[in-house]
């Protein structure tokens, strides 16, 4: 049976489980929703964020569970190593990237894209049922006071969060300091994917999955941003990811 995933177009979190199976060549459908409508899907499956993935019968709710999910179905030791002490790496590492820097490039990203109405729109819009797409411009006087609620945005917690990505992104460049291809091991894994993922929304690398705008088209203090964390090497190690391992995107 082939897996749904459902998604709202432009969360990184999305992009990270839309990639995996992508890159793990998994069959799926994505079923896209408009913010706060989302929720009316994700409750009936005993979830609540995006993304959710429906396969077999059974219904994963955290991005992290629906890569395990989908690497074991692709039989095993492609995204997760088999061998357990690489395998604890690759968790703490995945793990630290969800806890940490995914919320903080979100937060970045949102406060930066937030007063452009009509580009948010258009991000929160990519294949989605016909009716939200119709109730989307009515709706944007809720969903974005509801984000900026969600994600507690302000001036201050803005700059904070600029701050904790390039303490990630330092943090990163040490490890990748000795000349690692891939962040474990030998080979490309759940840890690397879910790096250049979750850093994808202060990156805007042109190959996400994610319905981003380019460079040109932000914001100069978010293009300014990017292009300095294009410059450090992990921006360069998440673009490389994206040039050589995002296979069969949308
Ligand atoms: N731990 C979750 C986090 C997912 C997450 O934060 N998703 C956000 C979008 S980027 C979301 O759906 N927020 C709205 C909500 O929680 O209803 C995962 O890895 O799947």
């Amino acid at each position: 049976m082939t897996a749904v995933l459902v998604t709202m177009p432009h969360s990184h979190y999305a992009e990270k489980a839309r990639w995996a199976l992508d890159w793990l060549a998994m069959p799926y459908r994505e079923e896209p929703h408009v913010p706060l409508l989302h929720r009316l899907t994700t409750k009936r499956h005993g979830g609540g964020s995006v993304p959710v993935l429906l396969h077999g019968g059974r219904c994963l709710v955290d991005s992290t569970d629906i890569l395990v999910h989908a690497d074991a179905q692709c039989g095993g030791d492609r995204l997760y190593p088999a061998d357990p002490s690489l395998r604890r790496d690759v968790d703490a590492l995945e793990e630290r990237f969800d806890t940490v820097l995914g919320v903080h490039t979100r937060r970045w990203a949102y406060a930066q894209l937030l007063p452009d109405r009509r580009r948010l729109r258009a991000m929160m819009l990519r294949g989605v049922p016909r009716l939200e797409a119709l109730l989307l411009p009515l709706m944007m006087p809720l969903v974005v006071p509801a984000v900026r609620a969600a994600f507690r945005i302000t001036p201050e917690s803005t700059e904070r969060s600029r701050q904790r990505v390039r303490a990630e992104f330092d943090a990163l460049d040490a490890l990748l300091a000795d000349g690692r291809r891939f962040l474990v091991g030998a080979r490309f894994s759940a840890a690397d994917l879910t790096f250049a993922a979750l850093a994808s929304p202060a990156l805007l690398p042109p190959q996400c999955g994610a319905p981003y705008p380019g460079l040109d088209e932000v914001p100069a203090a978010m293009r300014d941003e990017a292009l300095h964390l294009r410059g450090t090497a992990a921006g360069r190690f998440a673009l490389r990811l994206y040039a050589e391992q995002r296979l069969n995107r949308p």
